[in-house]
């Protein structure tokens, strides 16, 4: 393996405690990996040239642990991100596994859970705080159905959008400096979840009391599973400007949340994902919310991570030969790319535009029979994944 491909914490890559601290269990079988102390997480993966961590509360703090049990794991936990130097980039909090969310969190029909929900997200951002994350993720995990009759979607999304505004009056008066990016996915565990897609989640920030806090957090295999194109997700949420926070990992389309390895799976997907990150100026985490597979040994759960972020490298690499390929500038040129960026009517709307438009002369036939060069331009793309650029 040659030297070029080893991360260094400048290549911002974050793992979730939760992801490399994945012991194998599904949900038709146990554990295959013992448990790993998120102090212990913290020098692997600072072994390995990672950036950070993130976490929800009960990653680091268990769900019934006493105040002296919270301290104790918090000092071993500092002491591990003091002696690695890694910092903690993202927190989050667990409002899925408890079964008092089993008919939601934020959009539980049971006032008294809601009123849970967010007293638990409350302790969890200062959790958060307390450790320096700048960005706080929101996955409704719970929030959703199965069946119509029980949630209507209207009085759903005003308790979601209350939770998130609370939350964020939150922030604003602790004075904590926190983003929130939300996290969409289409269904699992919920038979239907809202804010399915990041085009959901981009329309309901709009709708928010402070939407300049609140960004997205797109996850591959989120928008895959519904068969959407992530790198358009992306795109949008990039040209939103509200991408404030992104999960890698890989999934093939149609199936279950599989989080597989970053790279496992459509690699040409996510040689122009990792090409529209570097080249949109993106400085967030690169956090690989993912996991080993279940077969994988409690050590090859550090060759996923090595692995995940060393594609991440080879493709940056990829992505920018591409990009100064002279035959890759010229098939684009071919297929009008640069002139994709040009204003249509760039006077904009006149009386005297219109009737210009109007009396230009358009002849659809030559229109219709210039060459756009796509099959060389995509062959092109494939032999450089392929290596016979
Ligand atoms: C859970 C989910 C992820 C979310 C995490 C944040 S937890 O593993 O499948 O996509 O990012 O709550
Ligand atoms: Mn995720
Ligand atoms: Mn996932």
């Amino acid at each position: 393996m040659s030297d070029r491909y080893a991360p260094v914490p400048e290549d911002r890559f974050v793992f979730g405690l939760w992801t490399v601290g994945n012991p194998g269990r599904d949900t038709w079988g146990g554990a295959t990996r013992p448990v790993i102390a998120p102090d212990e997480i913290v020098r692997r993966l600072g072994d390995l040239g990672a950036h950070g961590v993130c976490f929800h509360d009960n990653d680091l703090i268990p769900f019934d642990a006493t105040p002296a049990d919270r301290e104790a794991i918090l000092g071993r936990f500092r002491k591990a991100l003091t002696e690695t130097g890694l910092r903690v980039t993202m927190a989050t909090t667990n409002l899925a596994f408890h079964p008092a969310f089993k008919d939601g969190s934020f959009t539980a029909n049971d006032p008294a859970v809601r009123r849970f929900a967010i007293a638990k997200s409350l302790r969890a951002i200062d959790l958060g705080a307390e450790v320096g994350a700048s960005t706080y993720v929101f996955w409704g995990g719970r929030e959703g159905a199965e069946i119509h009759a029980s949630k209507p979607v209207g009085p759903a999304l005003d308790r979601y959008r209350e939770a998130i505004d609370f939350l964020a009056d939150y922030v604003v008066d602790r004075g904590y400096g926190m983003r929130f990016a939300i996290e969409p996915k289409p269904n699992e565990p919920r038979g239907d979840l809202f804010l399915p897609t990041v085009g959901h989640a981009l329309h309901f920030i709009e709708t928010l009391a402070r939407p300049e806090m609140v960004g997205v957090n797109p996850e591959v295999a989120h928008e895959t599973m519904a068969g959407l194109n992530f790198v358009h997700a992306v795109g949008q949420a990039l040209w939103a400007n509200k991408l404030f926070h992104i999960d890698l990992n890989s999934q093939r389309i149609g199936r279950y949340d599989q989080d597989y390895r970053f790279g496992q799976e459509d690699i040409k997907e996510l040689l122009f994902l990792v090409k529209l990150l570097e080249e949109s100026g993106y400085d967030g985490p690169l956090h690989f919310d993912s996991h080993a597979l279940r077969a994988e040994s409690a050590e090859g759960v550090w060759d996923f991570a090595r692995g995940s972020m060393r594609t991440y490298l080879i493709l940056r690499e990829k992505a920018t030969r591409l990009a100064a390929d002279p035959r890759y500038i010229a098939l684009c040129a071919e297929a009008q790319v640069p002139e994709l960026s040009l204003p249509t009517v760039p006077e904009g709307f006149s009386g005297e535009a219109v009737t210009r438009l109007l009396e230009e002369h358009h002849d659809p036939d030559a229109l219709a029979a210039r060459v756009v060069a796509n099959e060389r331009l995509d062959q092109l793309v494939t032999e450089h994944l392929l290596g016979t650029a």
